[in-house]
Parts: structure tokens; C-alpha cells; sequence
């Protein structure tokens, strides 16, 4: 079976910001910081799934929309796909990550650069890049 995990890339379009949350777990990425998400469950678009994770860890509302770049493969079986989203909600709050951050284009790029990414997330910095020029 093939299951997915979503990811939001939530763009600030004004500020030109993303929101990157810091992994709490588990030990292999703790500490790193990822585009918040998770797996989807069995009925669920890929949408309203990544809807309900951000409810879940972030409590707040997003409008979840397109894919950005390519899907990343976890392991066999396992896909990771990040959507592009929109708060639509009140500020996003760290209930299941350690912190929460607001980034621009050149503080991805040297986040990036540091290795302080979750690496599955790496593939998408230059899509991510893009979003934010
Ligand atoms: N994962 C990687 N990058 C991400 C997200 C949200 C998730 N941006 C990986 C970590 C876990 C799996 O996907 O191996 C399931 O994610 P979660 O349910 O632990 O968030
Ligand atoms: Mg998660």
C-alpha cells in the first residue's frame, strides 16, 4: 500500500515569509526544522488531511493548495508531498513541535546551508526559493 505524508509550505505572501517548525522527534531529526505536516488517513484528500494536521499541531486554519516541486520518496511505500498554503486561520502555535519560525528567502538558503532542515525537506529549498523571490 501507498501511503502519503503532506507538508505545508505556508507562505506569508505579504512579508514574503515561511513558516518552518523544529522537530521534536524523533532523536534522528529532533532539532531540525521541517514544513509541518503528516500522514494522510484512509478517505482523506491530500488537502483536507494537511488541513487537519495543522489544526492538530499548529491550531490554526489553513487554505491548503498546490503541489510544490516533486514528491520525495521516505521509503518504499512511503511519499512525502508538500502543498502550498495560506494561514486562514490565528497564529500558528508550537502544540506538537518544539518551536515555530518565520522565514525569508536568505535565512532558508543559510538554514539550508547549515544542515538545520529535517533532510527530506532539503529537495525543496530552490521550489521554496521561489515562492518567497
Ligand atoms: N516527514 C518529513 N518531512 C516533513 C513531515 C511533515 C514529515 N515535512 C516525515 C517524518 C516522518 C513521517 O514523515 O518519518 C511522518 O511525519 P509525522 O507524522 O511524524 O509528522
Ligand atoms: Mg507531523
Amino acid at each position: 500500500m501507498n501511503r502519503i505524508v503532506v507538508a505545508a509550505a505556508i507562505i506569508d505572501d505579504t512579508s514574503r515569509m515561511l513558516l518552518l517548525a523544529q522537530r521534536r522527534y524523533p532523536p534522528e531529526v529532533a532539532g531540525l526544522w521541517e514544513l509541518p505536516g503528516g500522514k494522510v488517513e484512509d478517505g482523506e484528500s491530500r488537502r483536507s488531511a494537511l488541513e487537519r494536521e495543522i489544526a492538530e499541531e499548529l491550531g490554526t486554519a489553513i487554505e491548503a493548495g498546490e503541489q510544490v516541486g516533486a514528491a520525495v520518496v521516505l521509503r518504499p511505500g512511503l511519499e512525502l508531498v508538500a502543498l502550498r498554503a495560506r494561514l486562514a486561520g490565528p497564529p500558528p502555535r508550537a502544540l506538537d513541535h518544539t518551536a515555530l519560525c518565520w522565514v525569508d528567502a536568505g535565512r532558508l538558503r543559510a538554514m539550508a546551508a547549515a544542515g538545520e532542515l529535517v533532510p527530506a525537506d532539503t529537495a525543496w529549498v530552490p521550489d521554496l526559493l521561489e515562492l518567497l523571490a
